[in-house]
């Protein structure tokens, strides 16, 4: 039988290419050897300030990604996780196995909290329990994730170590799986491509879009003229060739800046048709499933009752280790 695993993205804004490297692109690769869990973390998503009205549409958005990636709810579950009860249910039990210190450590909580001051609510604060409880529920052995997320699958085997130690053996202890592109840093150069900095590429970017966006983004600032050599080591465009581009491609531009033999337009050029190579089917399919918003809400709908129906025989387990009494009838 395949075995399960989660892995999710919050609707937290539109999705980017560092979602679709860092995970979406990931998942498909492992939906024949896995039966795997797609959730789209509306919960995680409600930690920071957030428009109520906007919420629908970035569901719905976020699960027509998923399937024009290529995400097959014949073969994964495509779900919501507040559709799910248990993944909130588990977070509380965790809850008590966590101490308060090691959360405040977490790394990705202090740049939150750097980023929206006097907003850091006790929701934000317990983001990494809630995310292993996600992973743990399903008893994943592999999550795909970008790089940022490490601590927190580092936080998901210590917490399912200590359950196991205290209630007996329960969970296996995930294992993070970094793909290519797993850390796409930001049109800005400097932070890695998010959401709420809006340094993104988006997966529903237009042609245009994206040409403007790489025609100003930043090269090597010490390159001021088509004539001065350049360093691709430190070109934020010359790290998108190393995912995007073939390696003739990365060789010439790599070799060309360095000896001035090409020019920063050139090379941004080049970058800009395979990006597009790869978003314009991406943004055409997404829109063709939007299109059909009955039929996502559908697969979401039998993506909640299949994953629930995994998610209460972990929650059986859980309550009957801890021994507390049993609710079934
Ligand atoms: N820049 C990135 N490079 C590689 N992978 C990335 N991921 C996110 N950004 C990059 C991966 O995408 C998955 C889902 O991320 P998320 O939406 O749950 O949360 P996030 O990491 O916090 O993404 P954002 O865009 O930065 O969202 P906001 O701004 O709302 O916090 C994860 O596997 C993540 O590693």
């Amino acid at each position: 039988m395949r075995k399960h695993f989660f892995s999710g993205i919050q609707p937290s804004g539109r999705l980017h290419i560092g979602n679709y490297l860092g995970a979406i692109k990931q998942w498909i690769g492992l939906q024949d050897q896995y039966a795997p869990i797609f959730g789209i973390v509306d919960y995680h998503a409600i930690t920071v300030p957030y428009e109520p009205g906007r919420m629908p549409m970035r569901v719905l958005d976020a699960a027509a990604a998923y399937l024009a990636a290529g995400v097959d709810p014949e073969k994964s579950i495509l779900m919501v996780q507040s559709h799910v009860p248990e993944h909130t249910e588990l977070a509380w039990v965790l809850n008590c196995l966590t101490p308060m210190g090691r959360l405040s450590r977490i790394p990705t909580f202090k740049d939150k909290v750097r980023q929206t001051p006097g907003q850091v609510s006790m929701g934000l604060f317990d983001y990494p329990v809630l995310m292993a409880a996600d992973i743990l529920l399903y008893k994943s052995e592999i999550v795909p994730v970008g790089e940022d997320q490490i601590p927190h699958l580092e936080f998901t085997r210590e917490i399912a170590r200590k359950f196991n130690t205290t209630f007996g053996d329960t969970f296996p202890e995930p294992a993070e799986v970094l793909g290519k592109g797993a850390k796409l840093l930001g049109l800005d150069g400097e932070f890695k491509m998010s959401k709420s900095l809006d340094n993104c590429i988006y997966l529903d970017d237009t042609d245009e879009e994206l040409r403007k966006k790489i025609a100003t983004a930043k090269t090597d600032p010490a390159r001021k003229r088509r004539d001065d050599p350049g360093d691709p080591d430190i070109c934020n465009i010359f790290s998108y060739h190393k995912i995007f581009s073939t390696e003739e491609e990365q060789s010439r531009c790599a070799e060309g800046c360095r000896t001035a033999g090409i020019g920063c337009v050139e090379c941004k050029r080049i970058l800009l048709e395979r990006m597009i190579e790869m978003i314009a089917p991406l943004r055409e399919k997404r829109e063709e499933y939007l299109a059909e918003p009955d039929h996502i809400m559908e697969v979401l709908a039998d993506g909640a009752d299949r994953a629930r129906a995994i998610a209460r025989e972990t929650m059986g387990e859980v309550r009957e280790r801890m021994g507390l009494a049993p609710r079934e009838r």
